[in-house]
């Protein structure tokens, strides 16, 4: 039987981790239309209630997709060169400031066609899905200029119809400061805002705007133009934030309702109390705290105390997280900030999905969206515990199972 959207399927004595907490009982998990339409408690299911439901599984443990709400998965070239130049002494902003770093990524990707963008990303973003992500989050930021941050975008919306997963796209005009623009960063900022916010909102291009907040990039004030623009063309916004300095980025965007403040190891108590007030996520990014061998933890323990959701995301890019393994992100939340699975779980489905503002993903609960992984383990907390790639037994997206291709069941 072909498997559509319209198909009802039936999953039975699964462990349920919801979003936000693991259910205490085996449940049975039915969908329809694309939707979850029941979640019973094994013990209360009755034969009846499987009438016209195909059963697709049983056993196992079943999480909502993953939702990576930070990338950079569109970029050409690599830079193995510069992790060794790191691991030979040089710093992150001393190969920034010598034209390196993004901007070296910024040169291969505006030399790259539309077509050689969208190859070599596809591989980047299959490796999310075999992992169990049916939401990513992808930005611009390799352009500088408006064709290429539009270029960008398009290869981004282009990669959300060429597989099946749900991208949201983010506008990273404020990323680094091109070369054109050497001594006047407010005539750069004048363009982000100016221009390519307004033709990428135009085009339908981008969800939201993203900026990164610090001494190599662009000040609080330049920011918080750009922070205006996008409010002014109703577009979501995102600050990279605290990651090398504290530059009260994560105040800032509170202040705009930002949906997120990511990074934030440098983040002090104001700006958590900021965040919380304002319902701003904090995304945590263990992926770059890792490959920069970073040593300032991100505050943990004020978010939590102050109540701040905490995400949970690859960061995917070429330069401080080539890492496309959502569950390896897990592990390192859990051994690097020392979050319990249980928060690095909901910050890459229940809170994640709040960071790009579409509050009904990243949960299992009726009336949601179908998006679900079906694990071959015993427990939830295994996902962040082991590092082992091939768990995930079935990806459901929109109701349809996708993952493993071309089979749509498996024997109970
Ligand atoms: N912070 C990061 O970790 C990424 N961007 C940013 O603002 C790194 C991007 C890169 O190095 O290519
Ligand atoms: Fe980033």
């Amino acid at each position: 039987m072909p498997n559509t959207p319209s198909s009802s399927l039936l999953w039975r004595d699964v462990c349920v981790f919801d979003g936000l907490q693991v259910l205490p009982t085996p449940m049975a998990v039915q969908v329809r239309a694309g939707r979850i339409v029941a979640l019973t408690p094994m013990a209360a299911f009755t034969d009846a209630q499987a009438i016209g439901y195909r059963e697709v599984g049983c056993g196992g443990v079943m999480t909502p997709g993953l939702v990576d709400c930070h990338t950079h998965l569109v970029f050409a070239g690599s830079r193995a060169e510069e992790f060794e130049q790191r691991l030979e002494g040089a710093s992150y902003a001393d190969i920034a400031r010598a034209g390196g770093g993004i901007l070296s990524t910024v040169r291969a990707t505006r030399a790259a066609s539309e077509e050689q963008l969208l190859a070599q990303a596809l591989p980047r973003l299959q490796a999310l899905l075999a992992d169990g992500v049916t939401s990513v989050e992808i930005k611009s930021g390799y352009g500088l200029n408006l064709a290429d941050e539009l270029k960008m975008l398009r290869v981004a919306r282009r990669l959300g119809e060429t597989l099946p997963v749900r991208v949201v796209t983010t506008l990273l005009g404020a990323h680094a400061l091109p070369p054109e623009f050497t001594d006047d960063a407010d005539g750069y900022i004048a363009l982000v805002c100016n221009e390519m916010i307004p033709a990428a909102a135009a085009e339908g291009l981008a969800d939201a705007v993203d900026v990164f907040c610090e001494h190599i990039a662009f000040s609080p004030a330049q920011c918080e133009r750009v922070f205006q623009a996008a409010q002014r063309h109703g577009l979501g916004i995102k600050v990279h934030a605290e990651q090398l300095s504290n530059q009260g980025a994560s105040a800032l965007g509170a202040r705009y309702g930002a949906l997120s403040a990511d990074h934030i190891e440098f983040l002090d108590e104001a700006g958590v109390q900021a965040m919380a007030a304002a319902g701003t996520v904090a995304t945590l990014l263990p992926g770059a705290f890792h490959t920069l061998r970073e040593t300032q933890l991100p505050p943990i323990a004020l978010l939590r105390r102050h109540g701040v959701p905490m995400a949970l995301a690859s960061d995917a890019n070429p330069g401080t997280s080539p890492i496309c393994f959502p569950t390896l992100l897990l592990n390192l939340a859990c051994t690097l900030f020392r979050l319990t699975p249980r928060e690095a779980l909901a910050g890459m489905t229940a809170h994640a999905a709040q960071a790009l503002g579409l509050p009904e993903l990243g949960r299992i609960a009726v009336g949601a969206p179908a998006d679900l992984c079906l694990w071959a383990i015993q427990q939830p907390a295994e996902l962040a515990y082991a590092v082992q790639p091939g768990r995930l037994r079935q990806r459901v997206f929109n109701g349809i199972i996708s993952h493993p291709s071309g089979v749509s069941a498996h024997e109970c």
